[in-house]
């Protein structure tokens, strides 16, 4: 019953228009198994931000997890380091997603607990940052005010920082854009989506999650001043790089 009811069939059902995909309750209530079924390999990212952060955060400063849903990587990165004299922060714009990460997180994660904020990610100013994650999240902002959202994560980070940056990519030309873009629709066939759930969910997303190329991405992370940017991870195109200032 509770499984049921935690799957996602927001897009099971025929629409007559299908309006574009917010972050609801009612995505939040499904979030999980969404995720997992739409993002080829989403779990073993989540378990490699714990492998990162326990290589890369120090003690006495603040690790950012923008845009962070649930709260799925902090979860993995509390588990993987001595948070003692860490403090995790949490953030995303959606209320209902805020609601739902704190009732998690408050489970599984004191001493001293995540701090959690509800604010649109292009409005905060984070500082002393050894890790910054933005777990699919970038591809939510406006394509024009994605530089600024990383020259102010940049500028918020410490000397040898670790940025983690997972996106959906766009491929450079049509012939390879195709061929990526089926094997992500079989990837969702094979976790049982349907035809018409992937096509409404398609339409859902057009205008709201933009994605861009891999090169554009790496040159951009350059550009706002990191020192070293690397692809540490990709399945089709999901892809996650990390950055170090
Ligand atoms: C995970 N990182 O499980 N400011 C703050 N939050 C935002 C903004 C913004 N401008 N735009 C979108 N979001 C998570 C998964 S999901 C990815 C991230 C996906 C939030 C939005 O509310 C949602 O919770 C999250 O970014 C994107 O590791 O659904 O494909």
């Amino acid at each position: 019953m509770s499984e049921d009811t935690n799957k996602d069939r927001l897009y099971a059902e025929a629409q007559d228009s299908v309006s574009d995909f917010v972050f609801d309750e009612r995505v939040a209530g499904v979030f999980p198994d969404m995720i997992n079924r739409s993002v080829p390999g989403y779990g073993t990212i989540i378990n490699m931000i714990g492998t990162l952060a326990a290589q890369h955060i120090q003690a006495g400063t603040y690790c950012y997890d923008l845009g962070c849903s649930l709260g799925a990587a902090m979860m993995a990165i509390h588990a993987s380091i001595d948070t003692k004299d860490v403090q995790l922060v949490g953030v995303d714009n959606s209320p209902a997603m805020v609601a739902r990460a704190k009732a998690k997180l408050a489970e599984c994660c004191q001493d001293p607990p995540v701090e959690l904020i509800c604010a649109d990610i292009r409005d905060l100013r984070i500082q002393r940052a050894s890790m910054v994650v933005l777990n699919f999240t970038l591809q939510f902002v406006p394509a024009e005010e994605r530089v600024s959202v990383l020259k102010m994560i940049h500028h918020g980070m410490l000397s040898g920082g670790l940025l983690v940056l997972s996106e959906k990519i766009a491929l450079p030309d049509e012939a390879s854009q195709q061929l990526f873009t089926e094997m992500h629709h079989g990837f969702k066939k094979a976790q049982g989506y349907s035809d018409l759930e992937i096509s409404q969910k398609r339409s859902a997303l057009e205008d709201v999650l933009i994605p861009e190329t891999l090169r554009c991405h790496i040159e951009r992370l350059k550009a706002v001043g990191f020192s070293r940017v690397e692809v540490w991870f990709q399945c089709f195109n999901f892809v996650s790089l990390l950055a170090i200032k």
